[in-house]
């Protein structure tokens, strides 16, 4: 079993002037990343605006990455979608373009029962080749897995991994004990020091789009054991996401990295733009914690 370690960013997905997706932005996005150092790629999640995107258009995000990364990091695309019959058939196109794994959010809107979404897991790891990973993120989904769940989704070897974009550390070491074998990804940036300390190994984040270097080199120093050195990172990258959460992190990274010369557009309506004074308050943060 294929197991996942490292710096994954969540990418966003760059529009033009128009709105449309920018096939030279995801390049050079791509390209800066990996000359970073990280390990992969979250296609298609939250930070993506994937529920702002037609299905066309997530198709075509992923053919684009898939295109630029030429195979030098993995790929996973987050396919979530509201039906099962949705979801395979993007997980389908994903497995034809050869991504590494095929994510997806529980179905949302709909207030499923605990059955039904342990059988779309497993009709969606029957359906594809390629592994699958559970994205957990209650906060937006609105659905809670206890313990338990995520256990019974793991009895299917099939689903190979988590996203855990949950506060829930004690969840977090409970899984990581019980399946050293499955790759648990941090899905709150925030939280990176601290699910490293109980054994995270591998991490997808928003904020890993304009600050790779910074989380890979936390990660080096904590294969060192160099836990102070580790911290002070962390307590940088906070300051940062803790402006990003005031603005709204999605448009904030958007902005961020405009203001780092790699122009991804704003995000999409019903999402405003940033004010000026938005903007300056984050280059401020940004500058002062060595990010422009
Ligand atoms: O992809 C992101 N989670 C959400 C993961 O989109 C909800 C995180 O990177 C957060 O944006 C970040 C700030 O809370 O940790």
């Amino acid at each position: 079993m294929k197991k996942f370690k490292g710096i994954f960013p969540a990418l966003v997905t760059p529009f033009d002037e128009k709105g449309n997706i920018a096939p030279e932005s995801v390049e050079k996005l791509v390209e800066h990343c990996l000359e970073k150092g990280v390990r992969g790629f979250y296609v298609g999640g939250s930070t993506g605006e994937s529920y702002l995107l037609s299905a066309k258009e997530r198709r075509y995000m992923l053919e684009l990455v898939i295109k630029t990364v030429r195979g030098r990091a993995d790929v996973i695309a987050n396919i979530g979608v509201f039906s099962t019959d949705q979801g395979i058939e993007l997980a389908k196109h994903a497995e034809s373009l050869g991504v590494s794994a095929v994510s997806s959010v529980p179905p949302f809107y709909f207030p499923f029962t605990m059955e039904e979404y342990i059988r779309y897991y497993n009709d969606l790891a029957d359906a594809v080749n390629v592994p699958v990973i559970i994205y957990n993120i209650p906060a937006m989904s609105g659905i809670t897995f206890n313990t338990e769940d995520i256990e019974r989704f793991f009895s299917n070897d099939k689903i190979i991994g988590m996203k855990h974009t949950s506060y829930d550390l004690f969840q977090l070491e409970r899984i990581l004990k019980k399946y050293p074998e499955k790759s648990i990804f941090c899905g709150h940036d925030e939280l990176f020091l601290s699910a490293s300390v109980i054994g995270v190994q591998a991490g997808i984040g928003s904020t890993f789009n304009i600050m790779p270097d910074k989380f890979v080199k936390m990660q080096k120093l904590i294969s060192e054991n160099r836990w102070e050195d580790a911290r002070k990172i962390q307590d940088d990258v906070n300051e940062v996401i803790e402006a990003l959460t005031k603005v709204g992190v999605f448009k904030g990274v958007k902005a961020a990295l405009k203001l780092q010369g790699i122009d991804c557009g704003e995000c999409r309506r019903p999402f405003a733009s940033l004010d000026k004074e938005q903007i300056k308050y984050l280059q401020d943060i940004l500058e002062k914690n060595n990010c422009l």
